[in-house]
């Protein structure tokens, strides 16, 4: 009897803990969460935000890697990666995401291209490569991976934003990407080159930010929906699609027009990561990443995630 009381006590002390941690990172401001589990570990992959107190822009200098092997204790291994180490990119660390295979990292980034005559003199993505989870890190290919010249239906030059990688059972490769409407394409093995064209589709209500991953032979389409940003979703049983829109997984964030969906299944629960505008002198441009469960109802479905507030 007593033990069972401890056991409840124990699993409820956890979860008070994981919350009262939130937001995650408290000693810098970061945004756009891209989780990534190695070896018993979770790497945090994120931009860094530097934007005054009363700016009405971003100000993204750097990307940084945190890591902790039990979702409370994170470390910080600094501002690994940069817009400036890309020789062909100026500025603003926007949204990114790493992931591993064959014991490399690659990590997709979107900044800013230097050539005003490329990606209509904005965002491009580029990839980043690894042995390491924390780096060092270096330009993979030393040119754009994606620019907006790549698709045909190019809207504006913010464009190819938001990378999200996916390597499916097979082995199979896959880069997802975009603002306004989503973008897909395959990768080669080498995880530096398509393998294909690029791919153009509208998930209901999408604004950016995808996150993709498959669970149970069902693949889950995650991304920033609306504006001010909620974060809604789509399932499908081929990543061609189609996707079939399933709803709202989280409303719009406490003081931040956007948020940014990162999932990971770590030592047995789902955890869903994003960011808003809550701490001391927070905004929507001096954003903080946090972390609550992702739970499924039975039929696969994920229940609605009510924010964190402390
Ligand atoms: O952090 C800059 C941009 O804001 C990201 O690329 C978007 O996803 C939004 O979070």
């Amino acid at each position: 009897m007593h033990k069972k009381i401890l056991l409840v006590l124990l699993g409820w002390l956890q979860i008070m803990h994981i919350k009262a941690q939130n937001p995650v990172i408290r000693h810098i401001f970061t945004a756009d969460p891209a989780p990534l589990v190695y070896h018993n570990t979770v790497y945090l992959y994120a931009g860094r935000d530097t934007a005054t107190v009363d700016a009405k822009t971003y100000e993204m200098p750097s990307w940084h890697v945190f890591s902790s092997r039990n979702m409370v204790d994170w470390k910080d291994h600094g501002p690994v990666l940069k817009p400036t180490d890309f020789s062909w990119a100026s500025r603003a660390a926007n949204a990114a995401h790493c992931i591993e295979r064959n014991g490399k990292f690659y990590w997709y980034i979107s900044v800013m291209h230097k050539n005003t005559e490329v990606s209509k003199g904005g965002v491009a993505i580029g990839v980043a490569v690894s042995d390491n989870p924390t780096g060092p890190f270096k330009d993979a290919i030393g040119k754009a991976l994606i620019t907006n010249e790549m698709t045909t239906d190019m809207k504006h030059s913010w464009d190819d934003l938001d990378p999200a990688a996916f390597i499916d059972d097979d082995g199979q490769a896959y880069l997802f990407w975009g603002n306004g409407s989503c973008k897909w394409a395959r990768l080669k093995e080498n995880m530096i080159e398509l393998d294909g064209p690029v791919h153009t589709f509208k998930p209901d209500h999408f604004t950016e930010a995808p996150w993709v991953y498959k669970r149970n032979d069902l693949y889950y389409l995650l991304y920033a929906a609306n504006f001010p940003e909620s974060i809604d979703y789509a399932t499908a049983t081929d990543i061609k699609g189609p996707w079939k829109y399933r709803g709202r997984v989280q409303d719009p964030v406490t003081n931040s027009t956007t948020t940014h969906p990162g999932v990971i299944d770590f030592k047995g629960k789902s955890y869903f990561f994003y960011h808003d505008g809550s701490m001391p002198t927070g905004s929507s441009y001096r954003r903080s990443i946090k972390v609550d469960y992702l739970r499924y109802n039975s039929d696969g479905t994920i229940r609605k995630i009510v924010e964190t507030a402390k």
